[in-house]
């Protein structure tokens, strides 16, 4: 594999040095994945989510197999719920909240079913996996310390949910020097629209958050 490579992606290709490029995988845990869980208890159909998987395990299994850094990621709380603010607790009107028992034990709570990963994609012992408190990657976690140390500059950025995860970490990415490309198939959120604009409001000004590319395109570029 060639130390660089293009990847076709809008508002214009975007060539990137491997060694410096990580593929991180934002939230696809059972918790938004699955019924029971914290996505459905606010109401959502988890179903949307399901077509993420595919193109994300396609380009996870290219990018293993160019040794490229893999970083997953899971939102969730404590168990004494020290890290979930009142105000993220006692948001809306869920039919469970955030530390009560479902049907995958607590919601959105670190070491229960629902907050592992989805089967399809469960991380290597050697990839990272960076358990947050909030939607976006970096708040409260070791995340920057990580990409700093292994001298990542760039991001292949999917997972679930487009709008709110995904953008969240992505602007916060942006703001501290990253560039970004977000795998469109490789995304999904529980709003076929917010997807649609979520990918729209990064890729727009030339780019103003990022780049948007897809899992055929990066793979094609990881080939060359
Ligand atoms: N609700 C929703 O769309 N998403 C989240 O709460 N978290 C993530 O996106 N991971």
């Amino acid at each position: 594999m060639a130390n660089t490579g293009t990847i076709t992606a809008e508002p214009a290709p975007i060539t990137l040095d491997w060694s410096k490029t990580a593929l991180v995988i934002i939230d696809m845990q059972r918790d938004f994945m699955e019924p029971g869980g914290f996505g459905e208890t606010l109401g959502n159909d988890v179903s949307q989510l399901a077509r993420a998987v595919q193109p994300i395990a396609a380009v996870l299994a290219a990018a293993r197999d160019a040794g490229m850094l893999v970083v997953h990621t899971r939102e969730g709380h404590l168990p004494d719920l020290s890290d979930a603010p009142p105000a993220k607790v006692e948001r809306g009107a869920p039919s469970l909240r955030i530390g009560d028992s479902g049907p995958m034990g607590r919601i959105l709570i670190r070491g229960e079913a629902g907050h592992d990963i989805i089967p399809e994609l469960t991380p290597l012992e050697s990839e990272i996996v960076i358990d947050k408190p909030g939607k976006g990657a970096f708040y409260a976690t070791e995340f920057g310390d990580i990409l700093q140390k292994y001298g990542i500059e760039n991001l292949l950025v999917c997972g679930v949910t487009t709008e709110v995860c995904v953008n969240t970490t992505v602007r916060e990415a942006n703001d501290r020097g990253y560039r970004c490309v977000v795998i469109s198939d490789g995304c999904a959120s529980y709003f076929p629209e917010f997807h649609e604009m979520g990918l729209k409001m990064i890729k727009a000004q030339g780019g103003i958050f990022g780049w948007v590319t897809d899992s055929a395109a990066v793979r094609e570029a990881l080939a060359d």
